[in-house]
C-alpha cells in the first residue's frame, strides 16, 4: 500500500473525531539516516541515526501535528486556523489549510522569520500578521483569540498537535527494531520533545526508553537557565523563544527519562550546521544544528558510552533559511572564462 500520511498509518493510536475527513499531504515516513562520517568528525564511537524531518511536505516536523490539527479543525467546522509562529508552524498551517479549503492567519515576529518560511505562508494564501514583538508575544495574542467564533488554534497548545508529532517516535522504533539509548533534539516551545516522549512511553510501556537530551540556543534557553527569557536572541530563529508553552511537560520528560536539557552558543550551532552538511550531505536549518552541537559537547564530556545507539531529530530543511547559509560565504566566486585552462587553474588541477 502506498504511504497515505501519519493518520492513515497510526489511526488506532491517534484521537480522531467520528467520520472525520482526513486532511493530509502525505507527511511522515521520513528517512532515518546513519551518520558515520559525522560521528568520526565528532570523535565519537557509537551508532548515530538522524531522523530527517526536513523531508516532510512543507519541509519540517510540524506537518505531523498539522495533519491532526487541521483534520480536527475541519471536523469542528472551523473556517479559519490561526497560529503564532517562528516560521515553520505558519508554513505548515497555511499549506494544510489550503489543502482543506479553509483560511489561515499567522502571527509572526516581524523581521525574524526565515525567508523560505515566509515565502511558504505567502504562496499558500495565509493572512500574515507581523507583530512588533517576539514569538512569546505572538503566542500570548493567539491565546486571547482562541475563543473567537469559527477559529481554531493550531499551535502545540492544541493537544492534537502533540498527538501527531508523537508518531515520529513510533517510526524510529519500527525502523530500528530496538530502543535507542539516547534521543537528541532541539527545544524551542518544547512541544516536540513532549511529543517524542509521549510516543516513546506509549510504544514502550514497560521501558526501557531513550534518555531525552534537549538542546536550546544559549541566548534563548529558559529551560536551562530556569527562568523566562524576556528578550531571547539566537541566529536559530525557529527556537528564538523565551517562555515555552510546553516547558513543564518537557522538564518532566527529561526528568523521567534521566535525560538532560542543555544549551549551545550560536557559534557552536553554525559550526555544527556546516559540519553536518559537509560530512553527511544533509542540509538543515540552524535550529536543527543545536542538537548536533550538543552531541559534540556530550561526546567531549564523556556522556555517550562506546557502542551507544543515538537517534537525533533534524527538525527542518536547510532551504528554509538560505540567508543564514549564504552569510557564511561572503565571497561569492567570480566568473571565469569558459575554457579548460581557466577551469584547471580555478580548481588547481
Ligand atoms: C526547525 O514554527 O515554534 O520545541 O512556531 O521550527 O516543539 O517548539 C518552531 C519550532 C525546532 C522547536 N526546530 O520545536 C514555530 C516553532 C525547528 C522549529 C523547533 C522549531 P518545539
Amino acid at each position: 500500500m502506498s504511504w497515505g500520511g501519519i493518520i492513515q498509518a497510526y489511526r488506532d493510536r491517534l484521537p480522531l473525531p467520528e467520520g472525520a475527513k482526513i486532511i493530509t499531504l502525505g507527511e511522515g515516513n521520513t528517512p532515518l539516516l546513519a551518520a558515520p562520517r559525522l560521528v568520526t568528525a565528532l570523535r565519537g564511537d557509537f551508532d548515530l541515526r538522524l531522523k530527517y524531518e526536513g523531508m516532510n511536505p512543507t519541509a519540517s516536523f510540524k506537518d505531523r501535528g498539522m495533519t491532526m490539527a487541521v483534520t480536527h479543525a475541519v471536523a469542528k467546522g472551523a473556517k479559519l486556523v490561526i497560529c503564532a509562529s517562528t516560521g515553520n508552524t505558519s508554513a505548515s498551517a497555511s499549506a494544510y489549510a489550503a489543502r482543506a479549503g479553509i483560511a489561515s492567519a499567522v502571527i509572526i515576529p516581524a523581521g525574524k522569520i526565515a525567508l523560505g518560511k515566509l515565502t511558504q505562508a505567502l504562496i499558500h494564501g495565509a493572512k500574515l500578521l507581523p507583530i512588533s514583538g517576539n514569538f512569546d508575544d505572538a503566542l500570548n495574542l493567539i491565546r486571547q483569540m482562541s475563543n473567537l467564533p469559527g477559529v481554531e488554534v493550531v499551535n502545540s497548545i492544541n493537544p492534537v498537535r502533540i498527538e501527531g508529532q508523537k508518531t515520529a517516535s513510533f517510526e524510529i522504533l519500527e525502523t530500528l527494531e530496538r530502543t535507542p539509548d539516547f534521543h537528541f533534539l532541539p527545544v524551542g516551545n518544547a512541544g516536540n520533545i513532549t511529543a517524542y516522549w509521549k510516543g516513546f512511553c506509549e510504544a514502550l510501556p514497560q521501558g526501557p526508553r531513550p534518555r531525552m537530551f534537549g538542546w536550546q540556543a544559549a541566548g534563548a534557553a529558559p529551560l536551562v537557565d530556569g527562568h523566562i527569557v524576556k528578550d531571547p536572541q539566537t541566529i536559530a530563529t525557529a527556537i528564538r523563544i523565551g517562555n515555552p508553552a510546553s516547558g513543564p511537560a518537557a522538564l518532566t520528560a527529561i526528568k523521567d527519562s534521566n535525560g538532560r536539557i542543555d544549551k549551545v552558543t550560536d557559534e557552536e550551532i553554525l559550526s555544527a550546521y556546516q559540519l553536518l552538511a559537509q560530512t553527511e550531505g544533509i542540509f538543515v536549518e540552524p535550529a536543527c544544528a543545536a542538537p548536533v552541537a550538543g552531541l559534540r559537547k556530550a561526546v567531549a564530556a564523556g556522556w555517550i558510552p562506546k557502542g551507544s545507539l543515538v537517534t537525533m531529530t533534524l527538525t527542518g530543511h536547510g532551504l528554509k533559511d538560505p540567508d543564514t547559509a549564504l552569510s557564511l560565504f561572503p565571497n561569492a566566486p567570480s566568473a571565469i572564462a569558459p575554457t579548460l585552462e581557466a577551469a584547471r587553474k580555478a580548481l588547481g588541477l
